[in-house]
């Protein structure tokens, strides 16, 4: 796969976005797919937010491997990242707020001991495309949709909602794109659907897809295909070709491949996570 090129204005303009918005806030949900939580990062961010408090939100829990996302939240921990898993599709998202209040805990106590009391906490969300910036906003405001009106010094295009009982969020959350040089990081985003179908190639995507499941879940392939392990012995790309068979597409690799990919991201292929914890921390560093 080609290394793929963001437009340079673009990005430039969002980060450029993104860092006027910091100013207004007192802390940052910066939104990660738990599936792919260092992959769907935009290493950009890092710098950006050097100097605010934030929280990395990893999301879709529901399809990530749940082990891999307990390993994940204890790793961020021991980075001094504060980290929390969620589905924005459902459930209470009140683990976000508690988050959020022990990240602050204080410059909270600090402006109650000056008397600021039943302070509102002005929060905004930061995430590649896709990665569920909008379910994640709705779901914090709920039907308590309100624009809280424009704080002085706000660009008056700007608003605020109301989540919860101590929430402000900024109602236009800050898109990034994810920036990769390594193709393996590009594969793992298409594979969930972080970037366009156009920007890839599915076959390349089919064949990762296939190694990763051969070695974490081979059963949940040989199931659902009707494969042996006589197939997942063999080549990938003989797998591959076996698996369009399987599937009634005779040669036709290409529309296998975007079947297997489309069954995946529905979680056909049960919870998945792409993105390996690191053994330790000295791994990450000679990464
Ligand atoms: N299963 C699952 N799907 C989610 C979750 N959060 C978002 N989605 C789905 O992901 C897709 C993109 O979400 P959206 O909020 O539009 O992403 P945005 O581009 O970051 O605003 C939608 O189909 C959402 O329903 C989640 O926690 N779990
Ligand atoms: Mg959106």
């Amino acid at each position: 796969m080609t290394t793929i090129q963001w437009f340079p204005g673009h990005m430039a303009k969002a980060l450029r976005q993104v860092k006027e918005n910091l100013k207004l806030v007192d802390i940052v949900l910066e939104l990660v797919d738990a599936r792919l939580p260092e992959s769907s990062r935009n290493p950009q961010l890092k710098e950006l937010l050097a100097n605010k408090p934030s929280i990395l939100v990893l999301t879709k829990m529901d399809l990530a491997d749940p082990k891999q996302t307990t390993g994940w939240l204890k790793y961020y921990e021991e980075m001094g990242q504060p980290a929390v898993a969620v589905n924005s599709t459902q459930g209470s998202l009140k683990v976000i707020e508690k988050k959020i209040k022990e990240v602050l805990a204080d410059k909270l106590a600090a402006k109650e001991a000056k008397g600021i009391m039943n302070q509102r906490i002005r929060v905004m969300c930061i995430g590649i495309p896709n990665v569920g910036k909008s379910t994640l906003l709705n779901h914090l405001v709920k039907k308590n949709v309100a624009q809280v009106g424009n704080k002085p010094g706000v660009t008056k295009s700007q608003q605020w909602l109301k989540a919860g009982s101590s929430l402000q969020l900024l109602d236009t959350p800050g898109i990034l794109w994810p920036k990769f040089e390594d193709p393996l990081v590009g594969k793992k985003l298409a594979l969930t659907g972080a970037i366009k179908d156009t920007l890839y190639n599915k076959d390349d995507v089919a064949l990762y897809a296939l190694e990763h499941f051969n070695d974490t879940n081979p059963q949940a392939l040989m199931e659902r295909y009707k494969l042996t392990q006589a197939n997942l012995d063999d080549t990938t790309v003989e797998l591959l070709l076996e698996l369009t068979r399987k599937m009634g597409f005779k040669d036709d690799y290409d529309r296998a491949s975007e079947r297997l990919i489309f069954e995946i991201r529905r979680g056909k292929l049960g919870r998945y996570t792409l993105d390996f914890v690191p053994v330790s921390a000295a791994e990450v560093k000679n990464d």
